[in-house]
C-alpha cells in the first residue's frame, strides 16, 4: 500500500489538531485490515480473541517499540463486514467498530455490550504529538499504570510517563523511576486494558481538567496500543503479560529478609550486620553494597581500603547463609586509564551527541559517560564486565539511577542511542533505559553463573521489565502515609504485570519513629519484596535499632515470612505462569464491589491470595476493615466474619490486621534462618472452612539453579471441596522429592473430631496455635499486658506425606 503520508506533512498547520480524517483505501490482511486516509495510515492486527493492536501513524511507515511485547499475533479467527460507512471485526471475544468517515473505534464484548468507545475526536495529532480520546462510561473507574502515586481509582488524574530520579518524593508526586503505559477501565459492562507501546514520554489524563473524554498521548511515535477486553480484571492482566513476559522463577534467597544501608562499610561492619541478625535470630538472607563500596563510585571497582578482600568477606558471610547483592550505576567516570571508560569509547559503546562526541552527566563518580544499553553489544560487554563481582562471589545485582539519572536532571533530547540499530534520541531512548539495564544485568548474572537463577533490583524500568528484575519503588520517606503509599504503588505494579517489587522498609529518607519502623516490619512481611533500607546520615535503622519491643515485633513477622515460604514461592511460580501479582489488590477479584475503591480501603490487598492485608498506620489502635464477598477469618484468633460489612479492628502493634479468606488452604514450614537453612522436613498445611472451597498449587524445587526447567520440580494441587467437606492431595508431577517428609495439618473453623482417609478413621488431636511470638512484658504494670492471641484447641492431623492421591474426608 502507498504510504500515505510522509513527514513534510507534520509540518503543515502542525500547530492545530488534526483527526485521522475519512479512510479512503483499505483492506483485509492476514491478521486483520489496513488503511489509510489523506494524512495517516492505520492497521488492525488481532493478537488473540481478546486482544487488538491499534497502530495509527502519519510517518512512511509505522513505528514499534522493540522491548516491550516478545510474543507475536496468534492465528484467530475473525469476520470483518463492512455495512454503512463501519467496518464490523469480530473475534470470539472482541467486536469492534470503526467508522471509516473519521477512524473513531468502538470495542464491544461478545453480547454486544459496549465496553470502550473513542470520543469522536477519535485518534489525532498536534505537530509530532498523537493522542486517542476516549468517553467515559458511567462510574468508570482506571487503575494500573504502574509505579504511580495517588488513588487506586485514578479518575481526575493525570500522569505522565518519563522515568525520573526523584528522591524523597511526595506521596502524590509523578512521574516516579519507572513508566508502564498500561491501565484498566472497569464499569458495569466489564473491563477492558488498554496497553500504549509508546516509549516517548507520553500522557494519560484520566480526567484531571476535562470532564468530556479521557485520553492518552505521546510527544512523538505512533498512536500504537493494544486492546484487551476479558471477563476479569485477573484475565486481562494475563493477556498483558502474555504481551509483555512474566518475571522468571527468581531465587527462593531473593524472597527471605533483605538489608540495606546507604551503605554499611568497611567490611567489618558488612558482617557484624550480619552476624548481629545471626545472634538475633532474625532470619535473613541477604545483605546488600551500595555505593560506598566503590574507589571512588567507579562502577567495577571495590574500595581497595574499605574492601580489601571482598571474596572472603562474602564467603564469611555466605558461611552464615547469606547473599551478598552489589549496586551497579551506569554513569562511568570518564576518567583516563580507567578500564570501562577507555574500553567504553574505544568500542563505541557509550552514548554520545549526534556529532560522535561522547555525552557526559555528573553523577557519583563526578563527570561520567552513559553506557548505551539500547545496544545489545553494549549489554554483552557490561554483562561480561560483571565477572569482577561473580568472581568475589556477589549473588545478585542492584541497577541504581537508571532512568539514567544525572545532576540537574535536564539530559539534552538530542543524545543519540542506538536502539537496536534504529538510533533514537533521548526523547524516544529514555524510557526504556533503565529495562535494557537491567536486562544487561540479568543477562549478566545469567552469563557468569549460568547454573544460578538471576537476581537483579530495578529502580527504573518499562512494561516488561518484569522479565528482567524485580523493582523496588526508590526513594521513599519515612512516613505513615508513604508507607501506605508504598502499599499502592505495589499494589499498582502488580496489576501492571510488575509481581515481583516492594519498598524500602523502614523509609529510606527521614527517620521511622518506633511504632512507624514496627508496622512497616509487619507489613513488608507480606510484600513480594522485603527489604529494609535507608538513608545515609540517618540514625540506624535495623530492625534491632528501634529498642526491644520493635525488635520482638520485626523478628515476629520476619519469622512469620520466613514460615510462609512454601505458600510464597508457590505463588511466586504461579505468578511467573500466569502474570498475576502476589499482592493483589482487591480490583482483580472484586473489582465491581464500589468499596474497595473508597480511599479507607483502597490499599488492602490480598497476599498469595489466602491472606486479605489490611494496612493500618502505626498510630491507630483501631481501624475499619472492609471485608469484602466471601467470610473471613482474622488470622490470629480464627474469628470469623461475614463479608460485604465493614468491621471495626483493634490493631495494637504486633497485630497487623490480616484475614484468611474463607475455603483457603495454604503451607507453611518451620522456623528456619535463612533459606539456606534447613526446616524440620514437616509441612504445615492450613484449611479454612468456607463455603466455597480452593485450589491450592503447592510448588517445590532446588529454591536455586535451572533444573526446573526440565522438570525438577515438585507440583501438587490440594485442593479442598467444601461441598463434599474433603481435601484432596492430587497426584505430585514432576520429579523433584520434596523438601518435606510430614505434614501436620490444621483445620480452621471446623467441627470434627474425626476424619477419614480411605477405610482408616483418624482422630484429631488439638493444640493451641499462634502465628505469632509473645511479646516480653518489659513493664512489669499488668494493664500495660500486650494482647496474645492464640487459637485455641485447633484440631489437626499428622501423617507421613504421601506421594499417592489421597483424600481426608469428613470435614465439616
Ligand atoms: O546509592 C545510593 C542511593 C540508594 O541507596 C537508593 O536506594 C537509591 O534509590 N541512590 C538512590 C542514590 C542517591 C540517593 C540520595
Amino acid at each position: 500500500m502507498n504510504s500515505p503520508s510522509s513527514a513534510s506533512n507534520l509540518s503543515r498547520n502542525s500547530a492545530r489538531h488534526r483527526g485521522f480524517g475519512k479512510i479512503t483505501q483499505w483492506q483485509q490482511t492476514a491478521f486483520g485490515l489496513e488503511g489509510k486516509s489523506d494524512i495517516a495510515q492505520f492497521r488492525i492486527t488481532i493478537y488473540q480473541d481478546g486482544i487488538i493492536r491499534i497502530q495509527a501513524s502519519r510517518y512512511d511507515s509505522f513505528e514499534s517499540n522493540p522491548y516491550s511485547v516478545i510474543t507475536s499475533p496468534d492465528q484467530v479467527k475473525f469476520s470483518l463486514i463492512e455495512k454503512d460507512d463501519y467496518l464490523h471485526l469480530s473475534t470470539a471475544g472482541i467486536m469492534m467498530s470503526l467508522d471509516l468517515n473519521s477512524f473513531s473505534l468502538s470495542y464491544f464484548d461478545s453480547k454486544g455490550n459496549l465496553i470502550n468507545t473513542d470520543d469522536s475526536l477519535g485518534i489525532s495529532w498536534i505537530g509530532s504529538e498523537v493522542t486517542s480520546y476516549k468517553q467515559v462510561q458511567k462510574d468508570e473507574k482506571f487503575i494500573g499504570l504502574g509505579e504511580k502515586t495517588g488513588n487506586l481509582n485514578r479518575s481526575g488524574r493525570a500522569y505522565t510517563n518519563w522515568n525520573t530520579d526523584y528522591f524523597a518524593y511526595g506521596i502524590g508526586d509523578d512521574p516516579l523511576y519507572m513508566s508502564i503505559p498500561f491501565y484498566m477501565g472497569i464499569h458495569d459492562n466489564g473491563a477492558y486494558g488498554i496497553f500504549f507501546d509508546n516509549t516517548h514520554k507520553t500522557v494519560f489524563n484520566f480526567g484531571a481538567s476535562t470532564n468530556r473524554f479521557v485520553y492518552f498521548s505521546a510527544e512523538d511515535g505512533d498512536l500504537d496500543y493494544y486492546f484487551i477486553h476479558q471477563p476479569t480484571v485477573g484475565e486481562i492482566i494475563s493477556s498483558y503479560t502474555w504481551l509483555t513476559g512474566r518475571m522468571q522463577m527468581p531465587p527462593k534467597w531473593a524472597l527471605g529478609f533483605q538489608q540495606c544501608r546507604y551503605s554499611y562499610y568497611p567490611d567489618s561492619e558488612v558482617y557484624t550486620v550480619g552476624q548481629t541478625f545471626r545472634d538475633k535470630k532474625m532470619p535473613a538472607d541477604v545483605i546488600y553494597l551500595d555505593i560506598h563500596h566503590m574507589e571512588g563510585y567507579k562502577v567495577f571497582t571495590f574500595d581497595g581500603e574499605k574492601f580489601p578482600d571482598p571474596k572472603s568477606m562474602i564467603s564469611r558471610l555466605k558461611e552464615k547463609g547469606f547473599k551478598v547483592v552489589v549496586i551497579m550505576d551506569p554513569g562511568i567516570k570518564t576518567q583516563k586509564g580507567y578500564l570501562p571508560f577507555e574500553e567504553g569509547l574505544e568500542k563505541d559503546l557509550l552514548v554520545k551527541y549526534p556529532d560522535g562526541q561522547t555525552y557526559e552527566g555528573q553523577v557519583w563518580p563526578g563527570w561520567c559517560a552513559f553506557p548505551d544499553f539500547t545496544k545489545e553489544e553494549t549489554r554483552r560487554w557490561w554483562a561480561e564486565k560483571m565477572a569482577f563481582y561473580t568472581e568475589a562471589g556477589v549473588d545478585g545485582f542492584w541497577t541504581d539511577m537508571n532512568e539514567p539519572a544525572s545532576w540537574g536532571q535536564f539530559t539534552p533530547n538530542l543524545i543519540e542511542f542506538d536502539y537496536e540499530g534504529e538510533k533514537a534520541s533521548h526523547r524516544k531512548a529514555r524510557n526504556i533505559y533503565g529495562m535494557q539495564m537491567a536486562r544487561s544485568a540479568q543477562e549478566g548474572a545469567a552469563l557468569q553463573n549460568p547454573n544460578k537463577r538471576p537476581f537483579v533490583l530495578t529502580r527504573s524500568g518499562f512494561s516488561g521489565i518484569q522479565r528482567y528484575a524485580a523493582a523496588w519503588t526508590g526513594d521513599n520517606v519515612a512516613s505513615e502515609d508513604h508507607m501506605l503509599a508504598g502499599i499502592r504503588l505495589v499494589n499498582s505494579l502488580g496489576l501492571s504485570g510488575v509481581s515481583f517489587s516492594g519498598y524500602d522498609v523502614g523509609g529510606f529518607a527521614g527517620e521511622a519513629s518506633k511504632s512507624l519502623f514496627a508496622r512497616w516490619m509487619s507489613i513488608g512481611a507480606f510484600s513480594p519484596f522485603y527489604r529494609a533500607h535507608s538513608m545515609i546520615n540517618s540514625n540506624d535503622a535495623e530492625p534491632w535499632a528501634f529498642g526491644e519491643e520493635v525488635e520482638e515485633i520485626s523478628r515476629n513477622y520476619m519469622k512469620l515470612r520466613y514460615r510462609l515460604l512454601p505458600t510464597i514461592y508457590s505463588k511466586f511460580y504461579s505468578s511467573s505462569n500466569s502474570g498475576l501479582p502476589l499482592s493483589e489488590s482487591l480490583a482483580v477479584q472484586f473489582s465491581q464491589d464500589q468499596n474497595i475503591y473508597h480511599t479507607a480501603f483502597q490499599n488492602q490487598y490480598l497476599f498469595c491470595d489466602s491472606f486479605l492485608i489490611a494496612p493500618v498506620e502505626s498510630t491507630k489502635e483501631i481501624t475499619k476493615v472492609y471485608l469484602p464477598e466471601g467470610e473471613w477469618y482474622y488470622l490470629f484468633s480464627d474469628q470469623k466474619h461475614s463479608g460485604k460489612q465493614t468491621i471495626y479492628q483493634d490493631c495494637p502493634l504486633n497485630y497487623l490486621p490480616v484475614y484468611v479468606k474463607a475455603g483457603q488452604v495454604f503451607a507453611l514450614q518451620s522456623d528456619v534462618e535463612s533459606t539456606e537453612y534447613a526446616h524440620d522436613g514437616v509441612l504445615r498445611i492450613h484449611v479454612y472452612k468456607g463455603k466455597t472451597g480452593s485450589e491450592y498449587l503447592h510448588y517445590e524445587d532446588a529454591g536455586e539453579g535451572m533444573e526446573y526447567r526440565s522438570g525438577e520440580f515438585l507440583k501438587r494441587i490440594i485442593c479442598y471441596d467444601s461441598s463434599s467437606g474433603t481435601l484432596k492431595f492430587e497426584k505430585p508431577e514432576g520429579s523433584y522429592p520434596s523438601d518435606f517428609r510430614k505434614l501436620k495439618i490444621y483445620f480452621h473453623g471446623f467441627s470434627s473430631n474425626t476424619v477419614k482417609i480411605g477405610t482408616e478413621e483418624f482422630h484429631l488431636m488439638t493444640e493451641d496455635f499462634a502465628f505469632l511470638g509473645k511479646l516480653t512484658e518489659f513493664d512489669p504494670l499488668p494493664e500495660q499486658d500486650h494482647p496474645y492471641f492464640k487459637i485455641k484447641n485447633l484440631p489437626f492431623l499428622e501423617l507421613n506425606l504421601l506421594n499417592e492421591v489421597f483424600e481426608i474426608e469428613g470435614l465439616n
